[in-house]
């Protein structure tokens, strides 16, 4: 999508402080880090949001979910201390890049209800 900021980065024709990297997923650091872990994963597939995800993309989202944030939770050391996963979706959502991503957080205690 030309105008995605992620996709962007996920060619890597904007650079990022990139932390893991597979065929169909990057992850890199949030530029505006939310806990001292905040890390993005990222679909390189350009979906615009959780509401546009179809049937098609089962294994992507059991991939990231199955495969990639628990991984990525150990290798930043949140594993067993625990992490949140949010995926914001749509304005009210707080959603502000049109590019499904998945926000990893963690390295602090986390407050409920959300704002
Ligand atoms: P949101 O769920 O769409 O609001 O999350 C977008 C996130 O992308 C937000 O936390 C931004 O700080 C982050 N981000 C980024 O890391 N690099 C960028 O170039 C842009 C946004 I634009």
């Amino acid at each position: 999508m030309p105008d995605c900021i992620f996709c962007k980065i996920v060619s890597k024709e904007i650079p990022s402080n990139m932390v893991y990297e597979d065929d169909v997923v990057v992850a890199f650091k949030d530029l505006e880090p939310q806990a001292p872990v905040h890390v993005l994963i990222v679909p390189k597939k350009h979906i615009r949001s959780l509401n546009d995800t179809t049937a098609a993309d089962k294994d992507l989202l059991s991939h990231i979910t199955i495969d990639v944030i628990p991984k990525l939770a150990q290798q930043c050391d949140i594993a067993d201390s625990g992490y949140r996963i949010v995926i914001n979706t749509g304005v009210e959502g707080g959603q502000t890049v049109d590019h499904l991503h998945f926000h990893l957080i963690g390295g602090r205690s986390m407050q409920w209800p959300p704002g």
